[in-house]
Order: C-alpha cells, then structure tokens, then sequence
C-alpha cells in the first residue's frame, strides 16, 4: 500500500513519526512548550468535578474515532497553546489530529518578500510533541489577503506569485501535513457565473484555472500528502445549499475530467442550531455522489453556532448535542468520510463569538468542550455517534 492509500484510510501515524527525523522549524523554539503526557487514561483535573472519569476512565474523541478507522481533530488558530495548558492538554487528549488554520496569507506574508512562520511552526512544534497529525489551512482563498496583495499583485506577476507562495508553505512541512486545503472557498453560484465560481481576485488574476494550477503545484511539492478542495454551504435543504451542493458535484467533475490532482472534498460544515431544514436523506445522497466520484471526504471546521437557540444553558446545549448528532449519523455511514475536525474544541476560542455574536451577549457554547475544559453534551453526542457508527 502506498503512503497516500495508508492516509486515505486514515491508519497512518507516518507524518507523525516522519517529523521526528525531520528539521525543526528554526522559530519552533519560541513558540515551545513542555511534553504533555500522552497518557490518554489519565483524566484532566478540569474534567474531574463534571465526570468522575478517574475511577471510570472514558474513552476519548479520538479513541472513539480511531476505532471506527476515523481520525477525529480540531483546528486552533493561531493559539500559543504554550500559554494555556490546560487547553493544549485537553488537545493532546481529545485529539488525534491539529488544524494548522493559521497559514493563510494574512499570517504568514507580512511583505510580498517574507514569510513569517511563528504561528504555524509552534503548533507544529506541538503536534510533533504529542505525536498528533497535522493538516495545513489554507494555501489559496479569495479572502484575508495581506494589504500588499493588491498593490503588487497584477495578472503578469499573479501566477509566479501563486506558484512561489504555495511552494515555499508547503516544502517547509513537507512531509509532515497528512493533508493540505489547497484551495477554500472557490465556489459561489450567486456571482452568476457559468461555471459557479468565485469571482475572486484569484480569478480576476488567472482565470478559472487558477484552482487547476494550485493543484497541480501542491502535488509536485509534496506528492505525499492528501489534497483537499474545502468549502461551505453544502449541508441543509435549502436551495441556495441545493445550488452549492451541485456546484461542487460540478466542480469535482471538472477535476477528474481534467485530470486535476483531488484527492478529497473538505466539508467545513459550521451547521446552525436553530436550523430545522437538515434532510438526512439528501445529504446522505450528497456524501454517496461526492463518493462515487472517487474523491475521499473530510469532515474539516464542524462546529454549530448557537446565536438563536435559547439562554437557558441546559436547553440550548442539548439542542447543540442533538444537531452534532443527527449530523454525524449520516456523515458516519459514509465510508469516504475519513476525518471529524472541529473548528476549535473548547468554546474558550471560537470564531462564532466574534461573526455570530448571541444578542443577550452570553458566551457562545458551539463545541464539544465549556470554556473550563468540561465536557459538555456536545461531547456526549459526538463520543456516541462515533460508538454507534457500525463503519
Ligand atoms: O476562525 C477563523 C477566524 O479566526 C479568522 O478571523 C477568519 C479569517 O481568517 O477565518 C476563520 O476561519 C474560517 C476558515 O478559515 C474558513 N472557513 C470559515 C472559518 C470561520 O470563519
């Protein structure tokens, strides 16, 4: 079996143990954090006073998932985990696999000559330590640019651009990513175009075969690792996700019809709590289409945003718990589907405090852990979804 098909089916830990032979990241030093027991029996002192998990030890996240031939993971911004350890702690236990969400331009290119890898080399730093696979967000988006990209970016220098900055990011991990999003977000039906992509600045630079081309390049720059085309808005039975749904089909036609080297199709799905219109049905038939192209799955920013549900906590964690669940019923029948990744794992840093803020001003509670580290009936669902998944 070749290394990609080891990864395909998410039984490899070879990124994990390439790493340890590998360079260090020459910045990793001040980003650099203490060894944390990978003792997955033993139970963090915060989740002691909720689950008297010491005397009854739980299994985790990622042992659950792992047993159902799935890697379970989260993504954690651009977090100094060196200083919360409690949170890193609470990673390295729940997690199999690190989201390295911040090798987006707007990190990583501070002047169009440097690149700036302190963020991204601590965490990767950190996953070497815990032995956790890593995967890196993202190469190409038409989003958070630095403000340099305008000014100097122009359609006779975009493509020598492009080319440069994917294969500086991605040799610098090479090797280590068990995949990579090569490009987020392309597809936009309502900007009305024939293909239904982005009218993105990429696009405006390139032409729509900016996305062949970032492909393409990734998979001469690190042909071992799993690439991943990754959007949103696919997930309910709406017609705008209806549109978005077929849109994607499309798209990944046009890969294989061209020849473009996907190897997988990222679904971000940031569902919503007081959303009713999941049709478990439709998107069952989604995952099966998606597979029946030859394309693996990753289920790769899951989180559900919690704004409209009500205050009162019990209530609306239960109604986060049962959206967590009826989704991952469907997601788990799918063979294709080798990941779950959160888009954080503990509410104490979520992006939808920020772009959903709840309008009585209380925290917002979308992910599986409390601010405390606690588990919460989120975390329940997910742990049984994964033990009911008959995979
Ligand atoms: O969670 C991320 C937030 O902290 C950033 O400010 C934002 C812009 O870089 O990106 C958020 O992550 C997004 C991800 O990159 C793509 N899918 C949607 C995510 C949530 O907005």
């Amino acid at each position: 079996m070749k290394r990609r098909d080891l990864l395909y089916y998410g039984l490899s830990s070879w990124a994990a143990c390439r790493v340890q032979s590998g360079l260090l990241p020459t910045q990793a030093s001040r980003n650099a954090i203490a060894p944390i027991s990978p003792d997955t029996s033993q139970v963090h002192p915060a989740l002691s006073s909720q689950e008297s998990t010491r005397s009854h030890p739980k299994p985790t996240l990622k042992q659950r998932a792992a047993a159902k031939n799935i890697i379970y993971g989260a993504e954690c911004g651009t977090l100094s985990l060196a200083e919360e350890p409690d949170l890193a702690e609470a990673i390295a236990q729940e997690c199999a696999m690190l989201v390295i969400g911040c090798l987006k331009w707007q990190y990583l290119r501070p002047t169009p000559y440097t690149y700036d890898f302190t963020y991204a080399d601590g965490l990767a730093e950190f996953a070497r330590q815990q032995n956790l696979q890593m995967r890196g967000h993202t190469l190409v988006w038409h989003i958070e640019q630095p403000q340099w990209f305008q000014e100097i970016v122009n359609p006779q220098n975009a493509e020598r651009v492009l080319v440069e900055h994917i294969q500086t990011v991605m040799q610098r991990y090479a090797g280590r990513m068990h995949s990579w999003d090569v490009v987020n977000e392309a597809i936009q039906p309502q900007d009305g175009r024939s293909d239904q992509l982005r009218q993105s600045p990429w696009l405006n630079l390139l032409g729509s075969d900016y996305v062949d081309l970032a492909f393409h390049i990734a998979a001469d720059t690190d042909p071992d690792t799993l690439l991943v085309y990754n959007d949103y808005g696919v997930e309910y039975d709406t017609a705008d996700h209806e549109s978005r749904r077929m849109a994607t089909l499309n798209l990944l036609e046009r890969f294989k019809t061209k020849g473009t080297p996907v190897h997988a199709l990222g679904i971000q799905s940031h569902l919503v709590g007081d959303q009713s219109d999941f049709n478990p049905e439709r998107f069952r038939r989604f995952l099966g289409d998606v597979a029946s192209l030859g394309f693996k799955i990753l289920i790769t920013e899951l989180d559900v945003i919690d704004q409209k549900l009500p205050a009162n906590i019990q209530q609306r964690d239960r109604r986060v718990a049962q959206v967590y669940q009826e989704y991952l019923d469907v997601v788990l029948d799918e063979p294709a589907v080798i990941a779950i990744l959160q888009w954080g794992l503990s509410d104490r840093h979520t992006w939808i405090s920020q772009f959903f803020p709840r309008p009585d001003g209380l925290p917002s509670r979308p992910l599986p852990l409390d601010a405390e580290l606690k588990r919460k009936p989120a975390w329940s669902a997910i742990a049984q979804a994964f033990d009911r998944s008959t995979r």
